[in-house]
């Protein structure tokens, strides 16, 4: 039947674009199942739909996390179909919901129920979407400003006048902020302390497929990476690494500076971590120094090194 209603509407807009949504966002195998009938059937939509209302608590009871569950429903559609996400349904409350709509009552991690709440949702899941195949979020009856739903809209009430809340520019706000920048240490340019080596090194669980291995055997000894910075300004600054059992301490000094604190790279068993180093201000863009220097061991850790996937700035 769905298919007939594209044939109709294509016989006097053959341009047209189709979609269609499921409503169980936290059930992803019945939408990907649901999804495939489809296309099996002959309807191949252009973007795949789903709906999101992440504090209801009626047919989603028991399950937490919800954004990142959303987030890796709409990554499973978008890497199995190819086609861009596009969340057709989606609200979540400023106040605590009452009435009819008191079940959505389900506070999503660190999203409050309230205007900042609500607003840091809408915003972040557009920040995260423009790189991950979320082509648009339609906020669900944004002016329904009955009394049961007001809580979930975009306005609020007050001496029987209407504003708009915060949330209203989220989504404009999360397209128009500059992405993070991530630069694989595999392909920087590189200088060492004398007399060390490093190796890039391929590693399926590293971005890119490679990581760079610092082939560090004491303490001083340093590997420096030279790191592009598109735009002056502040960047909170990461990196990802391998900790390991042969693992070394070490602290990252840019242009000079000490970057957040020494960061202990031992563990027992290999595992990936993005480590935090706080912000940076950069008055240039330009060329800078990234320096990882060795300042000794844990006693268990059988050597120095330093396994480095990537570095990231992302603008604050
Ligand atoms: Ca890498």
């Amino acid at each position: 039947m769905i298919q007939a209603v594209k044939e109709g509407i294509l016989s006097v807009d053959p341009t047209a674009q189709f979609s269609t949504h499921t409503a169980l966002p936290f059930k992803p195998a019945l939408n990907v199942a649901y999804f495939d009938a489809m296309i099996d059937n002959g309807y191949n939509p252009d973007q795949l739909g789903i709906s999101a209302y992440p504090s209801e608590n009626y047919l989603q009871s028991g399950v937490t996390d919800r954004m990142t569950k959303i987030k890796s429903l709409i990554s499973q559609l978008y890497t199995t179909f190819a086609k861009p996400v596009f969340i057709a349904e989606f609200a979540y409350p400023s106040t605590t919901p009452t009435e009819e709509f008191s079940g959505y009552n389900y506070v999503d991690g660190s999203y409050s129920h309230t205007p900042r709440g609500q607003y840091n949702y809408i915003y972040d899941l557009t920040y995260w979407g423009r790189v991950n195949g979320l082509i648009g979020i339609r906020c669900w009856a944004p002016d329904l400003i009955i009394d049961d739903y007001l809580s979930l809209s975009l306005f609020s009430e007050a001496d029987d006048s209407y504003a708009a809340k915060i949330a209203i520019d989220a989504i404009s706000n999360g397209l128009e902020a500059p992405l993070p920048v991530q630069f694989e240490t595999e392909n920087l340019t590189v200088t060492m302390s004398s007399g060390d080596t490093h190796t890039t090194t391929s590693n399926l669980n590293m971005s890119g497929g490679y990581g760079d291995m610092f082939n560090a055997n004491a303490t001083n000894d340093y590997i420096q990476y030279t790191v592009n910075v598109p735009e002056p300004g502040t960047y909170n600054i990461k990196y990802r690494v391998n900790k390991y059992n042969n693992r070394g301490k070490y602290q990252l000094i840019i242009d000079g500076t000490n970057q957040g604190t020494e960061q202990n790279l031992y563990s027992s068993i290999s595992t990936y971590v993005e480590i935090d180093l706080g912000n940076k201000t950069f008055s240039t863009a330009g060329n800078k120094l990234f320096r990882f220097k060795c300042t000794g061991r844990y006693w268990y850790s059988s050597g120095y090194k330093l396994f480095t996937d990537y570095i990231k700035l992302i603008p604050q």
